[in-house]
């Protein structure tokens, strides 16, 4: 496979950008590779820059869950950029989207619109943190809740493909409020909530985790999890970024039939344009200036081509339910070919899968948590990443990674 014009790319990328990259996971550095650079893509296939052809296995993380260059969402984009990139001032389209989400997603009162993941985190633990007038948090090893400090305590994501187990430039201060906890694990998490009564103010939580592979709630945890925060009166939040309108129309809260306080969204409702949203419950959410004293602005938050884009997207999910149940046959099938074939190698795989979120974990044992991921096989993971991509099949070094 040629990627000269990639490699060129990426010489070129590294003397503008840190690292020729502008998200590190981007890198492919822990797999020990160069990025490719990609030109267009069109339902399931990406074209690089070198004209080479690869079925996408990324999906940018999630919104493309109707494929690269969806005609209805290029359309409305195209139209309504004609009204105006931005307005920096409230339109009705951002109503009509509150109203939307409202109507596919339980548990959603009121809901705020931001520009990314990262912010709809951040905020979502503010406003509980003002909400119970408490400070600390715990999140599990291995999640990741987007880049702001208090998440970057035992990540997922880049953060644990490049090993970084103390992120520079996050205080001290700001990292002994972040408690952390193995996923999958209720006890340790009782044990938290018991040692630092009265002082947690949130449990947030990928609700099926996607940051360290994919790593599945084994039954009872996220029930004991919600009963906890009835009981001490902690905000439960989900972090539905990769889960959100992809599990099903109303996320894991619909699909596991767990209610969260507080959920955050990502991409997925922007449908590949820069988007996020925090909503919940009306009394916590009341909490949010202008209505109470919890500060969280932003310009470009329900801008009119992210808004447009996303409630075209999401309106056709809600018009086409029947799409999940090919999604999710697919993920079914894609586990089941993938175990045949390492099968048949003798190759001891772990292939945890829930509708379209998957991942090949390269060991024999289950995957239940961070450390069961980081034990696996990375080397042979890293092998099996580079051999995928010359027959046109571009994984991720996270989405299909041994570990994470
Ligand atoms: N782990 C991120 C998605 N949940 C990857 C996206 C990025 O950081 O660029």
């Amino acid at each position: 496979m040629n990627t000269t014009i990639s490699q060129q790319l990426f010489i070129r990328a590294q003397q503008h950008i840190p690292g020729g990259v502008n998200s590190p996971v981007r890198a492919f550095k822990s797999v020990g590779g160069t990025p490719l650079f990609f030109s267009h893509a069109k339902g399931a296939y990406l074209f690089d820059t070198d004209g080479n052809k690869y079925i996408d296995y990324i999906n940018s993380w999630g919104p493309m869950i109707m494929g690269h260059a969806f005609e209805p969402v290029t359309k409305a984009i195209q139209e309504y950029a004609e009204r105006s990139t931005s307005f920096g001032a409230p339109t009705e389209l951002e109503i009509k989207m509150a109203e939307l989400i409202k109507s596919m997603v339980p548990n959603v009162d009121l809901i705020r619109m931001v520009n990314s993941g990262t912010e709809a985190c951040m905020s979502a633990i503010r406003v509980a943190r003002g909400y119970t007038g408490k400070n600390k948090i715990i999140k599990f090893e291995g999640c990741y809740h987007g880049h702001a400090d208090s998440f970057l305590v035992k990540a997922g994501s880049g953060v644990a493909t490049f090993d970084i187990q103390n992120v520079p430039g996050v205080t001290t201060g700001v990292a002994t409020d972040t408690l952390t906890a193995p996923y999958n694990n209720l006890t340790t998490v009782e044990k938290l909530v018991e040692e630092n009564k009265n002082e947690i103010a949130a449990i947030i939580i990928e609700p099926v985790a996607g940051n360290m592979g994919c790593i599945i709630p084994q039954h009872g945890f996220l029930e004991g999890l919600r009963k906890l925060c009835d009981e001490h009166k902690i905000v439960f939040i989900f972090d539905e970024v990769m889960t959100g309108f992809r599990l099903a129309t109303g996320g894991a809260q619909q699909l596991l039939n767990i209610n969260a306080d507080l959920v955050t969204y990502g991409k997925v409702i922007g449908a590949g344009m820069p988007v996020g949203a925090f909503g919940g419950k009306k009394e916590i959410m009341e909490c949010v200036a202008p209505v109470g004293k919890v500060y969280q602005a932003g310009t470009l938050s329900g801008n009119p081509l992210a808004m447009i884009a996303g409630f075209t997207l999401l309106t056709h999910l809600k018009n086409n339910t029947s799409i999940y149940d090919k999604l999710n046959a697919k993920g079914k099938l894609l586990k089941e070919e993938l175990a045949k074939i390492f099968d048949q190698k003798n190759i001891p795989v772990c292939i945890n899968q829930l509708g379209s979120m998957i991942s090949v974990h390269f060991t024999g044992k289950a995957v239940n948590n961070f450390d069961d991921a980081m034990n696996c096989d990375n080397a042979l993971f890293n092998k099996f990443f580079i051999t995928c991509l010359p027959k046109e099949f571009t994984c991720h070094p996270q989405l299909l990674k041994v570990g994470f």
